[in-house]
């Protein structure tokens, strides 16, 4: 029978089901193993990113269940989300039909890639089973303090009068309406994660098994910096503002300050734009630029001077003048600061395009102070010469100016040294339809009263309309009423949603109890967590990690984890992406037009299409609908079977790095594993006879168990599948005896089964092996079996040969020593005599002297 994967795959996926091999079992008896790969979004279509995501959590976990281990390997859904909802703009239709419909298509094309998932815990985020929880979370964080609300900026597109993500503004633009974005201020949710900055910050030394570069990128956007925080004294301001409090990270460059500056949302600048036409005009102009901190860095830097002045806290002769800018941003330090434009490109263009002087603070160690045509700005480490320092010696680095100027100010009285992060709160309140309602009612005697535990949960209306932008929770005629849960007089209900963040920042616990009438049960999180291994893409390295430790803590603090998970994922994989070439013809009006990869024939010449239009080869890059260099896994399992996707993606780069794809790579991987299905059949049909070799096929076998084990356990894919290559040709070199062989293929089977599940049962199955090779135990290699060669060593004693010995080749010269004095006509001939020298020559001879 020939290898028919369409066949097989199909036929074990069925026995597997019926015999539900993959349900995750509590296990006193077993140690546990929780892989996970990051869910997915329910576009509609699996693409061959998610096939090497899933195939390499796959190969974990299928690897940690033949090893022993109780294993959870779950699967679920991040269905909340804009996209819904833009469908049903664009296309009409409802989001949680379109949605639905997406789970069921891509859970369609999942099931036959043959992933060891087990079904039964599947979950939508958008099922009101599961949000549900997430709301009665949400009300307990509300009672330990983690949320709570306050007015904070948004997007605001004037023309289409909604809300916007910080996604829907392209170039300072709505993304529909195309209209240029406001701020506005809104009252927002918002869960107190900055309270556990420093405690984010230190546990990622910790996790040793993440990529460094992962916690570097979290450090990074945790942000810590220590400065001195302080008050200039203020003249000409309005009452109530005689002390204006500034954060600086270069307090060493304070005698180099030409000018203060506040954000247009401090408090004195609004107290301004109440009284000043001009301030209002300017603070109307700097509230149009996004909230991004992307669009602030982008627009041009400009300042409004408000009259009021400072004086230098260390010469109060000196005034500087206090400037509405609008770089400086509310919600970080003090928001306020003062500029130092000789050591701050930022300020030194502000204060070249206001007339402001620019005095520097230091030089190179072997400079004079000159004017500047940039701001000097050396690494805080280098040295430099200090020439308006006033703390700690004139030639120092910055770093120990910073300090000796914080310990120099602190003397003084002049402000303290604080420890800042540049980590904010996080906005949780999104003005959508598509998410977890936020589960709060609006009373008018009693305020802001969370809904009642008991009428949970608050579930999303069906019947709505995305005919007019904004949030049809808004306007809907019915469900914003209901009752106060404290006071039972009329109320209204919240209509913002929770960011979509929220719900991926807790599904790894749910899913150790993911039918639980709680948002988890203690006893099967106790047992399950945490996540020995969790694989995704880097794309999500800082904000979803980030917001999953947050939530960690936030559960254990409201007793729906234990204290065990803290930090819930053990180790972190970040898995390169599949690549393609790109292929493009000309167009009429001669640009690119891209074309898929079936499109297109290669030729001797190159490339075309069929109807032999010349195509231009491009670059390798990762797979895009934008570029159109996409394979359809799919198509790739309809042609060759799920596991030649499955071996391809994990066979030719380790898997931290790009893989590409090649229609040559695949119809390669389909042959070889045709080979193996041919070569097996020909061992079963071998008649019961002795052949030659036996012991070197055995031990080529129990290489390979060793080689392949490591290539799997160190994440090292790519490798244990070359020595699968390797091990195959020499099994099918081979012409050991009938029992030699079925057993090394029966080996074959189980070191292959991790990566080509369907393959490995028909092998299995051929050569007799017992039950599935989907649960037997994981081969060992047997010590004995992996040494390399043995060498016989003549023992001469006194210069004659009187013995000789066999050992290991690789055996060190000190081992090979004591064998040699153990060995029985060594004693014999020594006969008690001391031996003065032992000499070995490794692989040569043995020199005894007595
Ligand atoms: C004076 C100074 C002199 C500064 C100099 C820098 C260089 P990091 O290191 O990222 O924490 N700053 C403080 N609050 C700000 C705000 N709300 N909006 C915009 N900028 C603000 O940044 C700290 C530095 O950023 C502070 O140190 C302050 O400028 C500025 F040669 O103070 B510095
Ligand atoms: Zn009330």
């Amino acid at each position: 029978m020939p290898y028919e994967p369409s066949v097989i795959e199909q036929h074990w996926q069925g026995v597997w089901d019926a015999a539900g091999v993959f349900t995750a079992r509590r296990d006193a008896a077993k140690p546990k193993y929780y892989v996970l790969e990051m869910f997915p979004y329910p576009s509609g279509r699996i693409h061959m990113g998610h096939v090497r995501n899933y195939t390499m959590g796959d190969v974990v976990a299928r690897y940690k269940a033949a090893a022993g281990f109780s294993v959870l390997h779950p699967m679920g859904w991040d269905a909340f989300g804009m996209p819904a909802e833009n469908a049903a703009m664009e296309r009409g239709g409802h989001p949680k039909d379109w949605t639905y419909s997406n789970i069921a298509d891509m859970r369609g094309q999942m099931k036959p890639l043959g992933l060891s998932i087990d079904w039964s815990r599947e979950f939508a985020t958008c099922d009101v089973e599961y949000y549900g929880q997430q709301q009665a979370m949400f009300i307990d964080m509300m009672e330990k303090g983690l949320v709570y609300r306050k007015n904070a900026v948004v997007n605001w597109d004037p023309v289409d009068m909604t809300v916007l993500a910080n996604e829907q503004v392209i170039d300072g633009k709505g993304w529909r309406s195309g209209a240029v974005v406001e701020r506005r201020e809104l009252t927002q949710w918002f869960f107190r994660i900055s309270e556990y900055s420093g405690e984010l910050l230190a546990a990622l030394d910790g996790l040793t098994d993440w990529p460094e570069k992962v916690r570097l990128m979290q450090a990074n956007w945790i942000g810590k910096s220590r400065g001195l925080q302080f008050a200039f004294s203020t003249a000409g301001a309005p009452e109530g503002f005689d002390r204006l409090e500034v954060y600086t990270t270069r307090p060493d460059t304070l005698l180099g300050a030409s000018f203060a500056a506040i954000s247009p949302d401090h408090p004195l600048a609004r107290h301004l734009e109440r009284h000043d036409e001009g301030v209002a005009a300017f603070v109307a102009e700097c509230r149009k630029i996004g909230t991004s901190e992307e669009a602030l860095e982008k627009a041009e830097k400009r300042g409004l001077d408000t009259g009021v002045r400072v004086r230098h806290p260390f010469d109060t002769a000196v005034e500087l003048p206090v400037y509405i800018a609008n770089f400086v941003l509310m919600e970080y330090g003090t928001g306020a600061i003062f500029g130092c434009p000789a050591h701050d490109q930022r300020d030194f263009d502000f204060a070249t395009k206001y007339g402001l002087a620019i005095p520097p603070v230091f030089v190179g160690v072997d400079a004079e102070e000159a004017p500047l045509a940039e701001a000097f700005v050396p690494l805080k480490s280098e040295p430099v010469r200090y020439i308006r320092g006033f703390a700690g010696a004139e030639v120092q680095t910055g770093a120990e100016a910073v300090d000796l100027a914080i310990a120099f100010c602190e003397e003084r009285g002049v402000g303290r040294g604080v420890t800042n992060y540049r980590l904010r709160d996080w906005g949780v309140s999104r003005q959508r339809y598509w998410g977890c309602p936020i589960p709060v009612v609006h009373c008018e005697a009693c305020g802001v009263v969370p809904e009642a535990k008991a009428n949970l949960p608050v579930e999303l209306p069906y019947d709505v309309t995305f005919d007019i932008p904004g949030n049809p929770l808004d306007r809907h005629p019915t469900w914003r009423d209901c009752t106060c849960p404290k006071c039972g007089a009329a109320a209204r209900r919240e209509t913002d949603t929770m960011d979509t963040f929220v719900d991926s920042s807790w599904y790894y616990a749910r899913f150790t109890s993911p039918h639980a009438a709680t948002p988890t049960d203690l006893a099967e999180a106790e047992y399950w967590m945490n996540v020995d291994q969790y694989i995704g893409g880097v794309e999500h390295a800082i904000l979803h990690l980030l917001y999953s430790r947050f939530f960690a803590r936030a559960m254990q603090k409201t007793g729906h984890l234990p204290a065990k998970a803290i930090e819930p994922f053990n180790a972190l994989f970040t898995q390169g992406m599949v690549t393609h070439e790109t292929y493009a013809t000309r167009g009429a009006d001669g640009r690119e037009v891209w074309q898929m990869p079936e499109d297109v024939v290669k030729t001797d010449a190159g490339a075309a299409l069929r109807d032999g239009t010349p195509v231009t080869v491009g670059p390798i890059i990762k797979m895009s609908k934008s570029k159109k260099n996409v394979v359809d896994p799919m198509s790739i399992i309809a042609t060759y079977g799920a596991d030649t996707a499955r071996w391809f993606v994990m066979s030719d780069s380790p898997p931290e790095r790009d893989v590409e794809w090649t229609a040559s790579g695949a119809e390669a991987t389909a042959k070889f594993l045709g080979r193996v299905w041919t070569l097996s059949e020909r061992v079963a049909a071998m008649p019961d006879a002795a052949g030659t070799g036996d012991d070197d096929l055995l031990r080529a076998m129990h290489r390979a168990t060793q080689d392949v084990t490591r290539g799997i356990e160190g994440f090292a894919f790519n490798k244990a599948i070359a020595k699968l290559y390797e091990f195959t040709n020499t099994l099918s070199k081979s012409s050991a005896g009938k029992v030699a062989m079925a057993q090394a293929m029966r080996t074959l089977a189980q070191l292959m089964q991790p990566m080509v599940p369907h393959l490995a049962e028909g092998v299995w199955a051929m050569q007799g092996g017992a039950g599935l090779v989907t649960q037997a135990p994981w081969p060992v290699a047997d010590p004995a079996m992996l040494v390399q060669d043995s060498v016989t060593l003549p023992i001469q004693i006194n210069g004659k040969r009187r013995a000789e010995i066999t050992v290991p080749a690789d055996m060190p010269a000190s081992e090979v020593e004591k064998l040699v004095l153990a060995e029985d006509a060594v004693v014999k001939f020594l006969a008690g005599q001391p031996v003065k020298k032992l000499i070995v020559v490794p692989g040569r001879i043995v020199n005894v002297v007595i």
